[in-house]
């Protein structure tokens, strides 16, 4: 998606876009399926709009006939080019009929129509429709859609797609029909089908307006009991849908199916929502509270979209943010409403920070909404979801929340039924506020992460406080010159004065201002401000970007006695946590130096101390004590150095990690051993905190490396009443290298060696390992007979977790870089997508050292080589190679 790539051959730009020149007055579908090939017969009604050709896209399928109001077309009356298919001058309104066949069973690309263990299913977004007929798969093109449904009766006894149940009936032959008919418009990107001999749960809510909607998750035979949480997420979430927005569910049923071969986490198609079965499928014994959190966020998400993706869509893919920026910040809302705020907050910009910083920083970067690309597929990227929520966000703190509801009551006002731009959702929130938004809207044009550089004066005889702030934005592919951003920064001066300490200071300043909410907003326009608070008594400690306002990186030297009084008293539960995690990386940075100089360091006593402090608070809630105890993840120190010194970050970290442990023993086992109740299937918010804790703190336990920590690590992991505590013991086992490490693998597998699920943590829990051999280990695993590598689960658990390893996979010592490759080149010969997510593993070649630099490059260039490479991936290691 960078704007430099070196083939411009196929790219597609923004400025391009044609509305479509013909409507499409509805659509019917009939679907014959068999074991070798099905059938699709489209009748489709058209109503010339230009004097245009009829442009019709087409992928992989075999077109047996087609015909105009009855008549049939021969060769010469249409055009293929390339897998479009071109009627010259058809009527101006017209029936055509095509017939296509398709080959579900060996389509391994889960894209279009598809079998996963006997079940057809499919996939359209973003253009997969045009794999199961010919159409305007674009999706401003919106139409009614009617489906007939043919299969086999024993093999196939569930016959679902959108919409409303019409008919169904017994052929007599051993096969059978269902009919189904969606009452509203929709783009063909939501089209779905699923076919098999699943099980069901089955539930209902009632509307605010009093209507029952039934709800309905499929999932293979015997899998019903782990169906329980979603459903339970999903009555949540259309409860919060209507307390928070007003939005009502649409259609009288609802139904989500749980698919095991599936490219993304789920997917939004209206009425039929399809899911990949590790985000609906929980049990204790098999699902770790992490996974409950996802699902239920993920469910959210989907249902969400019925109305920000569904009833309002995009004009064109570029748009794309439009409904994923939109409904990631509404499941985050949602999250955050129903568990802890702060929390929530801390985990959304952790993930933030690890996934859209790295891409915002290396060589595919690109803006919100992206003004080129080669595949559209490869929009689905973090940029798009993650940053494209913190956007929608900041506009919420801007206008306050109440304002932000009114901006989405004109936005559903002006737009329920339409396909449009980010553009017409930003004029919404700014016309129902009277606020302008042109400054703002660049947070949607412009790529990369913005810095804010932090100047503070205090002039004590005057009593004031000034702080100035300049913001610049590096420079991303394509894009030299950046203009300054709009933000929002919500800030608060904490007191240093005896008589108010830790308190937060009324802030008497002109320039800013307390939005609906109460929050005092700095909105920083200028390239430089400078901020002069009066009345301040002694100097305060600022305390910016609360919330994490913006998504930018603070550039703020605070001393270390800054962040630790941060930590102590910081009202806002973000800022805390920041400051903790921004004294631990200075820390791991300086350690760093240390190892590169070959000099030795140790941990500065007034980290420990304030480590200590936290671990020996008893006010603090669990989960927040957890996230405060946490080192910063290896990626986000790659983020913050030049070079990815892969050897230096290791010794660091695990000194770091070492000495806090070593300090804080005592104080450590005390607390693991008030937690240990937390070992039961009991999902209650405090029970799920406690774990959280109690397992942070093994984790630090386990690197002392003592019999003792090996006892703890594998008692936990023998007597583990739930996965939580059942994987993160198996985790400090094997990456702490203690000797019970291999028992528990093997012990591990041969209880969950059935459980695909579960078989994903057992390959993902070594690809995390930091032993040495890692190299040997994930090869040997990819040859394992649990391992399918065209499953993207289990792809993406050893393989990318591996690339994310950073200080293993970028190793001096080995060179894993052809064995990725060659993965990446086997998987993208059957499902392209897939193997361009394992792409994002060559991201950080830019800051390799030379010769792993050249090792990287030699296999990047291989595989660029490869003529039959599928466009996705080439667009992203294109991007590694500038
Ligand atoms: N809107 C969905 C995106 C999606 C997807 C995209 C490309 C390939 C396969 C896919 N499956 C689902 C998911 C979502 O954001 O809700
Ligand atoms: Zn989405």
């Amino acid at each position: 998606m960078g704007e430099t790539s070196s083939s411009n051959a196929t790219k597609i730009f923004l400025k391009d876009y044609q509305p479509p020149a013909f409507t499409v007055d509805s659509i019917h579908l009939f679907f014959n399926l068999f074991e070798d090939k099905s059938v699709v017969t489209a009748t489709t009604k058209f109503t010339k709009l230009k004097n245009e050709p009829l442009l019709l896209n087409g992928d992989d399928q075999k077109l047996i006939s087609i015909k105009i109001n009855g008549e049939t077309l021969a060769p010469g009356q249409y055009q293929m080019k390339g897998t479009d298919l071109i009627i010259e001058n058809p009527p101006s309104t017209f029936t055509l009929d095509v017939v296509c066949e398709v080959d579900p069973e060996n389509n391994k690309s889960l894209s279009g129509l598809y079998k996963s263990k006997g079940i057809f299913c499919t996939q359209c977004e973003a253009e997969g429709f045009r794999k199961i007929t010919y159409f305007m798969d674009r999706p401003d093109v919106m139409t009614k859609y009617s489906v007939d449904i043919e299969a086999d009766k024993k093999l196939y006894p569930v016959l679902l797609s959108n919409g409303d149940r019409i008919s169904q009936s017994d052929l007599g032959n051993g096969r059978h029909r269902v009919s189904w008919r969606d009452p509203h418009k929709k783009p063909s990107y939501l089209f779905a089908l699923v076919a098999g001999d699943l099980g069901v749960i089955k539930d209902s809510f009632t509307t605010a307006s009093g209507r029952r909607v039934n709800l309905e998750i499929y999932a293979a035979h015997g899998k019903q009991d782990r169906c329980t949480h979603a459903m339970d997420s999903v009555r949540k979430a259309m409860k919060w849908d209507e307390d928070t927005f007003g939005l009502e569910y649409d259609l009288s049923d609802y139904m989500f199916v749980a698919i095991d071969d599936f490219n993304a986490g789920a997917m939004e198609n209206k009425g039929l929502n399809i899911f990949n079965s590790r985000l609906v499928l929980a049990d204790p014994a098999t699902a770790t509270d992490t996974d409950y959190n996802m699902i239920e966020s993920v469910v959210a998400h989907e249902y969400f979209h019925n109305w920000t993706g569904n009833r309002i869509t995009c004009k064109n893919w570029f748009q794309l943010s439009l409904k994923e920026g939109l409904t990631v910040y509404r499941d985050q809302e949602f999250s955050a409403d129903v568990g802890s705020r702060g929390v929530q907050r801390i985990s959304d910009v952790d993930s933030l920070r690890l996934r859209q910083f790295t891409e915002d920083s290396g060589p595919n970067a690109h803006p919100v909404r992206p003004e080129s690309c080669m595949a559209v597929d490869n929009f689905y990227t973090a940029t798009i979801y993650e940053k494209g929520a913190e956007v929608i966000r900041m506009m919420e703190k801007l206008v306050g929340k109440k304002g932000f509801r009114k901006g989405m009551d004109l936005y559903f006002k002006r737009h329920d039924g339409q396909a449009v731009t980010t553009e017409d959702f930003v004029a919404a929130i700014a016309d129902a506020n009277g606020k302008d938004f042109t400054q703002f809207s660049l947070w949607y044009s412009q790529a990369g992460t913005p810095s804010v550089e932090v100047n503070e004066v205090y002039d004590a005889a005057k009593k004031e406080y000034s702080l100035t702030l300049r913001q610049s934005c590096p420079a991303t592919p394509g894009q030299t010159e950046k203009r300054p951003f709009h933000m929002p920064l919500v800030m608060g001066l904490i007191s240093r004065d005896a008589a108010t300490l830790g308190q937060d200071l009324k802030l008497d300043c002109e320039r800013i201002s307390q939005n609906t909410d109460g929050k005092f907003l700095i909105e920083l326009k200028e390239s430089e401000s400078t901020f002069v608070f009066k009345n301040v008594l002694a100097k305060p400690l600022l305390s910016l970007n609360r919330e994490f306002s913006a998504p930018i990186h603070l550039k703020w030297n605070a001393s270390d006695e800054d962040l630790i009084f941060a930590m102590t008293y910081d009202s806002d539960s973000f800022n805390r946590r920041e400051a903790a995690q921004k004294l631990f990386l200075n820390e791991l940075q300086r350690l760093v130096r240390a190892h590169q100089s070959k000099s030795s360091a140790q941990v500065k006593d007034s980290l420990i101390a304030a480590y200590k402090a936290v671990v020996k608070d008893t006010k603090i809630d669990p989960a927040f004590k957890a996230l405060m105890l946490e080192l910063p993840s290896t990626l986000i120190l790659a983020q913050m150095e030049d070079t990815l010194d892969a050897e230096a970050f290791d010794a660091a970290r695990g000194t770091l990690r070492l000495s806090l442990a070593q300090a804080c023993h005592h104080e450590l086992k005390d607390l693991y051993g008030s937690l240990k109740s937390s070992n039961s299937k009991d999902l209650s918010f405090k029970a799920v905190s406690e774990r959280a804790l109690k397992n942070q703190v093994l984790r630090y336990l386990g690197e002392l490396k003592t019999v003792e920590a090996d006892t703890l690590a594998f008692e936990q992991f023998q007597k583990a009443a739930n996965m939580t505590d059942q994987f993160a013991a198996l985790a400090v086992l094997d990456h702490c290298d203690l000797p019970h490490a291999e028992e528990a693998l093997t012990r591990f597998y041969q209880q969950w060696k059935d459980d695909s699920l579960v078989m994903n943590k057992w390959f993902s829990v070594q690809a995390m390992s930091n032993s040495k051999g890692l190299l040997d280990r994930v090869q040997r695993l990819s040859r394992h007979q649990s391992f399918d590598l065209l499953n993207p689960n289990n792809a993406m658990s050893l393989l990318l977790t591996f690339a994310n390893n950073v200080v293993r996979f970028h190793d001096e010592s080995t060179n894993p870089y052809p064995f990725y490759a060659e993965q990446i080149s086997k998987i993208d010969s059957k499902n392209p997508l897939l193997a361009a997510r394992l792409c994002s593993g060559f991201n950080f070649v830019k800051k390799l050292k030379p010769a792993q630099k050249e090792k990287a490059l030699v296999e990047i260039k291989s595989l660029l080589q490869k003529s039959e490479l599928s466009k996705n991936s080439r667009e992203l290691l294109q991007g590694s190679l500038v």
